[in-house]
């Protein structure tokens, strides 16, 4: 069990290079899917993984929408990461608001209301590959790292039913086809991956031989130690029949050697 919770771990490890990229182009984005624009749940990685969900192209449109009282203000990367409330522009405070993404630029949106991008209603929008050669990824690398350590601490104290699969679906979103993140144009999932995550598959494959190899040693061992064991019984048996056999010769001899009781004889055979 122990090394089944690690290899999840280290499965993990892999799987946050790896996210899917599809090939559309000019869409248009509700911000956070049905989440829409708000403080979400599970905090910052629920928006992380929505933008990790989507390929955003250049002249996509991406819509903040919500329910309550939020805004949205653009801010640069380092007022993003420290939930600072200076807006690029102006706060947006029209709901819906629209973004046009113009360029290849990263960009950062933020609410600024009370402690609403503290608590995760933050998201970084992407464009293509770019982004996933750019510091962010490594930091969103980090944060899904953290995700499915959570995932896997949670499984292996038993509070959490989740296999490696449901854990990629949780932080990335559903597979569908286009490209592997953070491996250029070149690389689709089915080579990297196999048709179905073989190499995760290939790795259980590995485990459950060498679990059944050692099951065959253990019944081996086993099957040997009973067969000695029978043997020695067996034996055991052997020595006792031959034993009572000896006793039994023994006193007909003795008897026999009372009954014609020559005194010589009787003399010579206490002497020996
Ligand atoms: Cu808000």
């Amino acid at each position: 069990m122990a090394s089944r919770v690690g290899l999840i771990g280290t499965i993990g490890c892999l799987i946050v290079m790896v996210a899917l990229l599809n090939g559309a182009s000019a869409e248009t984005y509700n911000v956070g899917g049905d989440m829409d624009w708000s403080e979400p749940p599970l905090g910052e990685i629920s928006y992380r993984s929505w933008a990790a969900r989507n390929a955003f192209e250049i002249g996509d449109v991406i819509v903040f929408k919500w329910n309550g009282t939020h805004n949205v203000a653009e801010v640069t990367k380092e007022n993003y990461d420290s939930c600072t409330d200076t807006a690029i522009g102006t706060v947006q405070t029209a709901n819906p608001t629209n973004f046009t993404l113009t360029s290849n630029a990263t960009r950062y949106f933020i609410c600024t209301i009370s402690n609403h991008c503290e608590r995760g209603q933050k998201v970084t929008i992407g464009i293509g590959s770019d982004f996933w050669s750019s510091a962010s990824s490594l930091k969103y690398g980090a944060l899904s790292a953290m995700a499915f350590k959570n995932f896997t601490t949670q499984v292996a104290k038993g509070s959490l039913q989740m296999s490696e699969d449901e854990m990629f679906v949780e932080v990335f979103g559903p597979e569908h086809h286009g490209r592997v993140r953070g491996y250029g144009d070149g690389v689709t999932p089915t080579e990297l991956w196999g048709s179905s995550s073989s190499s995760i598959r290939d790795l259980q494959r590995q485990l459950k031989e060498s679990e059944e190899k050692r099951k065959e040693n253990d019944a081996d061992l086993q099957r040997q130690l009973k067969e000695s064991e029978e043997k020695r019984k067996e034996s055991d048996a052997h020595l006792k029949i031959l034993e009572a056999q000896v006793n039994r010769v023994e006193s007909l001899l003795a008897l026999v050697m009372k009954k014609l009781s020559p005194p010589e004889l009787a003399q010579s055979e206490s002497s020996t």
